[in-house]
């Protein structure tokens, strides 16, 4: 009874604030999907030695009060600031910190009055992608309908609907599926032209299944889509450091560049077959292109190196200047990084988003 009455309070309390805050230019609420370049914490409740996990510092270090979030980054992570620049705090919190519970009001009111992070550091788009050490979009799909049954029992499905028909869809996903992929074409000593006719399959499975999440998605209400595709993979100083000169691989920078050619074509003929569905396609690829290419013009001095090591721990020695990195570590983004990144596909440069940036897409009707 008593947490009943809570839960209706809760609920009750929400749909005020809600309507006050939906005045305001910010949408009713983000959900979050993808790898560790946008989880907020949900590995940190996967158990399993193998699991990745940014629980330690100096993860974090640059974070309110310094401390270890599982954000795979000194700081914030794209999730935050892409949030930020919508109009919310932060990213919203990551869904395992919100369940098991007793009680479905924390996890309903979050969802309702900003909104849910199911993002898994190691996430591919294949469930065979680190499989058993993350979670694959598909489980987080599942995680996301087993929220909304929640919020559709607290305040029924019309109102529900409403909600999530004007929240952003943030996803990005993908680079895992092709880390795992050049591992075992390594493993099995592929040439290049081997490894460009076996991504031909990978492509068709990445992409069928990247639809059928996409679709599965707008089927339990989104319609706002914000979507980050692969960027420079090859670049990453994980992948560097298996180039005899510590370059980038250009064949993993080509194989990633290929897969976002098929999202856009993926989302363009998703747009004309599912109705009311309006995305923003952000160009990370040729984000990191730019930056990497003339990296003063953004402030950085390094873009080669990992500023806490290749796996960043309390026994890293860390950069001197963050914010003059590029990357944190061997494959994620620096704060300083995810921050310009986040502006660029808010409302940067027209090149980095299609067909409408992500202020356009949040403060559309
Ligand atoms: C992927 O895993 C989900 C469960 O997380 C399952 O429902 C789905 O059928 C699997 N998809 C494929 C293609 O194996
Ligand atoms: C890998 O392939 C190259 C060229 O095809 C060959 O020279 C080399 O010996 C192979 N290495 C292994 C470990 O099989
Ligand atoms: C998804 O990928 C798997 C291979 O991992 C494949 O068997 C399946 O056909 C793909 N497509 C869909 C729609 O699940
Ligand atoms: C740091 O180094 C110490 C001493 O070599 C080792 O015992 C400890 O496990 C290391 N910690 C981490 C997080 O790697
Ligand atoms: C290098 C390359 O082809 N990049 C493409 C990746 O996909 C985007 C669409 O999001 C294209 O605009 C890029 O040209």
């Amino acid at each position: 009874m008593g947490a009943h009455r809570l839960l209706l309070c809760l609920v009750t309390c929400m749909q005020v604030l809600v309507g006050t805050v939906a005045a305001g230019p910010r949408p009713p609420a983000m959900y979050v999907f993808g790898s560790s370049i946008v989880d907020v914490g949900n590995n940190n409740y996967l158990p399993g030695a193998a699991v990745g996990r940014a629980n330690r510092p100096f993860n974090g270090i640059d974070f309110q009060g310094s401390i270890p979030t599982g954000r795979f980054s000194n700081g914030y992570n794209t999730a935050d600031y892409v949030a930020k620049n919508m109009g919310f705090v932060y990213s919203p919190p990551a869904y395992l910190s919100l369940v098991p519970s007793s009680l479905s009001g924390p996890l309903v009111f979050t969802a309702l009055s900003s909104g849910v992070n199911y993002a898994s550091g190691g996430a591919g788009i294949l469930n065979s992608t680190n499989a058993g050490n993350t979670i694959p979009l598909s489980k987080q799909l599942q995680n996301f309908g087993a929220t909304r049954a929640k919020m559709v029992a607290a305040v029924g499905a019309v109102a529900v609907d409403n909600q999530l028909s004007r929240s952003i869809f943030l996803v990005n996903i993908g680079n895992n599926d092709f880390y795992v992929f050049a591992a075992a074409e390594r493993t099995r000593n592929r040439s290049d032209e081997d490894q460009r006719r076996d991504a031909v399959a990978l492509y068709a499975n990445l992409i069928s299944n990247y639809s059928a999440s996409i679709t599965e998605m707008y089927s339990m209400g989104a319609r706002k889509f914000a979507i980050i595709n692969v960027w420079q993979l090859g670049c990453v100083p994980a992948m560097r450091a298996l180039t005899p000169t510590g370059a980038c691989s250009d064949l993993l920078n080509e194989l990633a560049a290929g897969f976002n050619d098929s999202v856009q074509s993926l989302l363009a003929s998703l747009a004309g077959k599912l109705p009311g569905l309006v995305y923003s396609l952000a160009d990370f690829y040729s984000f990191t292109h730019d930056v990497l290419a003339n990296p003063g013009a953004s402030g950085f001095t390094d873009i080669a190196h990992a500023c806490c090591g290749g796996r960043c721990t309390t026994n890293s020695t860390l950069c001197v200047d963050r914010d003059r990195h590029v990357f944190w570590d061997g494959v994620h983004p620096s704060q300083r990084t995810a921050f310009l990144a986040a502006q660029a596909f808010y409302d940067g440069a027209a090149k980095y988003t299609t067909p409408i940036n992500f202020k356009k897409l949040a403060q559309s009707s």
